[in-house]
């Protein structure tokens, strides 16, 4: 009863700053959600799957706010197992949102399965140095970062750069050129976080870790639904004509 209580009410203490973006967090997914889906309506039919997709990746991720946020503000530790659940769960969506947006300038399924592969070395690996051997952190950060460097690689000079570059859609071109600016920079903020884990290289600063994640989560998630709306919105535009 207590832990259902604080689940559903728990107070936000004056200065929990960390907490604010649990909740703000949670509040702004669900609100990307509503807009992914009431958007999809206005878009043309080979765009809406692409809608949906950012979507659930904001909807996911609601969910799982709502259930960190809870576990936050019960314990102030890092709820680490529903981080990961959600990002196994949306990172692969957001594989398929570039398989989708280059699907008509020719993508196969095996770019599709190389990002996803990428995606899981990246996961299981943070997953392993954050909770399961956090004392080996830092070499499975390392693996971990192999895993987004097989992601980068594909996009930035591999088969999903080729495919975007020789595109005839201008929309996807330089859409795609800032989905992948997310994927590089964006994404970036997450290992920055990671380094903050005891023994690790900035260890030693006073950061806090959900902190750095709840800010890459909104900006990697809505931000990123948002080019993807960009590009459907613009096609869409561009085909009536
Ligand atoms: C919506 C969730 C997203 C886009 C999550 C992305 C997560 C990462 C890019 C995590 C990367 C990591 C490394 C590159 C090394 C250290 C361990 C991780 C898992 C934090």
């Amino acid at each position: 009863m207590e832990t259902l209580n604080i689940l559903l009410n728990g107070t936000l203490a004056a200065g929990d700053y960390i907490g604010f973006t649990f909740f703000t967090g949670y509040m702004s997914m669900l609100a990307a959600s509503i807009f992914f889906i009431v958007e999809r309506g206005t878009v043309n039919d080979k765009w809406k799957t692409s809608l949906l997709i950012s979507a659930l990746i904001t909807f996911i991720a609601a969910v799982h706010y709502f259930y960190m946020r809870g576990v936050w503000l019960d314990t102030h530790e890092s709820p680490t197992q529903f981080r990961y659940i959600d990002w196994t769960l949306t990172v692969p969506l957001m594989c398929i949102e570039y398989f989708l947006i280059l699907k008509p300038a020719g993508a196969k399924t095996g770019m599709l399965s190389r990002l996803i592969f990428g995606s899981v070395v990246m996961l299981v690996a943070g997953y392993i140095g954050e909770a399961v051997v956090p004392a080996q952190n830092v070499m499975w950060g390392i693996i971990s970062t192999l895993g987004w460097a097989l992601i980068i690689y594909e996009i930035y000079m591999g088969e999903a750069s080729k495919l975007a570059a020789a595109s005839s859609n201008e929309d996807v071109k330089t859409g795609f050129k800032v989905m992948r600016w997310f994927t590089l920079v964006g994404w970036a903020i997450y290992p920055v976080g990671y380094m903050m884990l005891p023994g690790n290289l900035l260890s030693g600063f006073s950061g806090n870790i959900d902190l750095a994640y709840n800010i890459a989560d909104a900006i990697n998630k809505i931000g990123f639904g948002l080019v993807v709306w960009n590009i459907a919105k613009g096609a869409t535009a561009s085909e009536a004509k």
